[in-house]
């Protein structure tokens, strides 16, 4: 099956906005996934505009920068089997008129520019962008003392 993987992902200003910080997070939780960082920041445009990086050539880069700028974003690490793979599969398409039901993006919003949650791509994006939004000492390694996740 599946390998240990740390995923990047980010509740976007309309979904702290919005009051789906909690319902986004038990999706996870109900997966069985392990949170292993999570806070609530006011990210600087430089920040931004390192994460998005791979997009800068895109002609909605300065708008999306601008979007996740506008308000507090939820930034979390979450842990698991195949956790980027699973992570993506609960986000839904990148256009939300694309995601399925089901899905968060599916099941809570209808633009492209405000699709309320970001999550990485691979496990090489995910490092990448851990190392930029957190500190190591920020991100808790702990054991589950039940074996019903494991
Ligand atoms: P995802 O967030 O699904 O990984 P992505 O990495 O291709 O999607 O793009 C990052 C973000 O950029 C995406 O969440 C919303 C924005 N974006 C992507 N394509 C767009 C488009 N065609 N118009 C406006 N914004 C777009
Ligand atoms: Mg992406």
């Amino acid at each position: 099956r599946g390998v240990q993987e740390r995923t990047f992902l980010a509740v976007k200003p309309d979904g702290v906005q919005r009051r789906l910080v909690g319902e986004i997070v038990r999706r996870f939780e109900g997966m069985g996934l392990k949170l292993v960082a999570l806070k609530l920041v006011q990210v600087s445009e430089e920040l931004l505009r390192e994460h998005y990086a791979d997009l800068r050539t895109h002609p909605f880069y300065d708008c999306l920068v601008r979007y996740m700028g506008s308000g507090p974003v939820v930034a979390m690490v979450w842990q698991g089997l195949d956790v980027v793979r699973v992570s993506k599969v609960l986000i839904g398409a990148t256009d939300p008129l694309d995601a399925e039901p089901g899905t968060i993006r599916g099941d809570f919003c209808v633009e492209v520019g405000k699709n309320l949650i970001h999550g990485s791509d691979s496990v090489e994006s995910a490092r990448r962008e851990i190392a930029l939004w957190f500190r190591v000492e920020e991100i808790l390694c702990w054991e589950d003392s039940a074996s019903h996740w494991l």
